[in-house]
């Protein structure tokens, strides 16, 4: 008989945040299993099957166990920083303000426009390492600074390179409608039927976007071009995600869970309305402390109307250039307990569980449960709570993926 198990972590207290249990399904003195990079067992240790056997046992010496960290929103891939914006923002100009003067999205796309894809393949690689070294274990990244087809389509290729060559999970997400290039100033219908006509179709016949996004503001996109580029996409069977309500109350949030999205994000400006109908859908709520402790807001999302709707509500980092150059998932989870008074457990939930949702894995990763990929992150904490205290303190002792 072969050995039971390709490796088991035994010694520790498991999170196992599986739906089924209280809380974060708490474990003590348990045990994960694996085998073939999937979890085969995941509870108390003294439940493990008799006489068991393992190539690899590894003691944990007690420290705590979560599923590993999902990233459900990133813009990882793109050109140049705008760390000289950081600078004017700083000195009052607005978010708006510096879009409207031709900053803002547009200037990232030239970089991103004039960067070769070893440059952008060398500059996102980097901050995914560093994301790697945070107990991230799938992320998802979107395209939206390139705005013409040949570029859009290179990001999202980029994303499929970086998933393909480390170890981590890459989700790729098309968002064509981020802002409209100078080019199309004047026909912004034009735009419009680049995105649906060519965009969605190329990326979905060449299986670059797992999903398609949007940025519905009045200085990016209106309800109705959005609703064109979600038809677009529903016509080629893939799901979609939005920008919705982050600095305008755009009835984003009803128009995301109108088309069933599997997320709607942000949410700063989203009204009683919107959260009913995020819970009708089942659409996630995906916070983004970053862009808010960046953009410095005041306005923050309804919090206490998703808790009583039941919307599921993940944290993700946002990283993007612009409004929240952020790359630490443990740093957003603390801006997340701290700006939007989440508790301990609805974070650690919205980076594993629920960010997994937000990507339509949740039967495949977010929870310690048989069958799932075994992706863990090994803490150095005594208690959970404290994944949600510390800031700038990297608390990973060591991240498993697909069991390794
Ligand atoms: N909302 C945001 O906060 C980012 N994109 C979006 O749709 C901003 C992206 C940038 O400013 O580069
Ligand atoms: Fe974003």
């Amino acid at each position: 008989v072969g050995r039971t198990f390709d490796r088991v972590w035994r010694g520790g207290t498991l999170a196992t945040l599986s739906q089924a249990a209280e809380g974060l399904g708490i474990v003590q003195d348990g045990a994960v299993a694996c085998r073939d990079g999937r979890i085969a067992y995941a509870g108390p240790e003294a439940d493990m099957p008799l006489g068991w056997d393992a190539g690899e046992v590894i003691d944990l010496e007690g420290r705590l166990v979560t599923p590993g960290l999902v990233d459900c929103h990133t813009h990882l891939v793109f050109g140049g920083d705008r760390s000289a914006e950081f600078e004017m923002r700083r000195r009052g100009s607005s978010y708006e303000e510096i879009a409207r003067a031709g900053g803002g999205i547009v200037s990232t796309v030239r970089a991103t426009r004039a960067a070769d894809d070893g440059e952008l393949y060398r500059t996102a690689a980097d901050r995914l390492d560093r994301m790697i070294a945070d107990g991230v274990t799938t992320v998802e990244i979107k395209s939206g600074y390139g705005l013409d087809v040949e570029t859009e389509l290179r990001i999202l290729r980029v994303a499929r390179a970086l998933g393909a060559t480390r170890p981590v999970a890459v989700t790729t997400t098309l968002l064509g409608p981020h802002a409209l290039p100078p080019e199309f100033k004047a026909d912004r219908a034009a735009y419009l039927r680049l995105v649906t006509d060519e965009m969605i179709p190329r990326a979905s016949a060449e299986g670059l976007a797992d999903a398609v996004d949007a940025f519905l503001e009045p200085i990016a996109f209106s309800t109705e071009e959005v609703r064109q580029v979600f038809e677009a996409a529903r016509a080629r069977g893939l799901p979609v995600k939005l920008h919705a309500d982050q600095l305008t109350a755009s009835g984003g949030a009803a128009l995301a869970a109108d088309f069933g999205a599997l997320s709607a994000d942000h949410l700063e400006w989203t009204d009683e309305a919107g959260v009913a109908a995020l819970a009708e859908a089942g659409t996630v709520a995906v916070l983004l402390p970053g862009a808010f402790f960046s953009l410095r807001e005041d306005r923050k999302p309804p919090i206490e109307a998703l808790r009583r709707a039941g919307v599921p509500m993940a944290v993700a980092t946002d990283c993007n250039p612009g409004t929240s150059p952020l790359v630490s998932m443990q740093a957003a989870m603390t801006l997340a307990a701290v700006q939007f008074r989440l508790t301990a457990e609805e974070v650690i939930a919205g980076a594993t569980r629920e960010a997994a949702r937000a990507l339509g894995r949740e039967a495949d990763i977010g929870t310690l449960d048989p069958g799932k990929a075994c992706d863990l992150a090994i803490w150095d904490v005594e208690q959970p709570a404290e994944l949600v205290y510390w800031l700038g303190r990297n608390s990973l002792h060591v991240r498993v993926w697909r069991g390794r």
